[in-house]
């Protein structure tokens, strides 16, 4: 009888296991169905102008996304109103800064779905001034 029930009991637990063992991870949108990128801020370590403060606007391919907007030494903008980004391939982010003469280019940075699920990270740029750029690809 104690033969038959630790058989049972050993075919009980070779058999059942826990739930997360059981159901398989969804990867549906892991390849080639595109990702979402989500600007969460933009923070300016040292500003491009040596005079008052610089002013600033991010583009996404090109197409300017939001309002031109001040930004000095020290400050950091929160972008999370910002609409998520459809990415289908990559795009690319730019951020400018005002001036009367040609603008100047502040960062540069491509981005695409390989970042998904990485959680939020950042970039900087290669200009004189020192900017950084905070995100998330989902
Ligand atoms: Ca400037
Ligand atoms: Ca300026």
């Amino acid at each position: 009888m104690k033969l038959i029930i630790s058989t049972i009991l050993a075919s009980f637990f070779l058999f059942s296991s826990p739930v997360n063992n059981v159901i398989k991870q969804d990867f549906e949108n892991n390849k080639g169905q595109g990702c979402y990128l989500q600007l969460i801020g933009v923070e300016c370590v040292s500003q491009e102008d040596y005079t008052g403060t610089d002013q600033i606007y991010i583009q996404v391919d090109g197409n300017t996304i939001t309002n031109t907007f001040r930004i000095s030494s020290g400050d950091y903008t929160n972008l999370t109103n910002l609409e998520p980004i459809y990415i289908n391939g990559s795009v690319t982010i730019t951020i400018w800064e005002y001036d009367w003469d040609p603008d100047d280019l502040l960062l540069k940075k491509v981005i695409d779905c390989s970042y998904k699920g990485a959680g939020e990270k950042w970039c900087s740029g290669t200009s004189d001034a020192n900017y950084k750029l905070y995100y998330k690809v989902y």
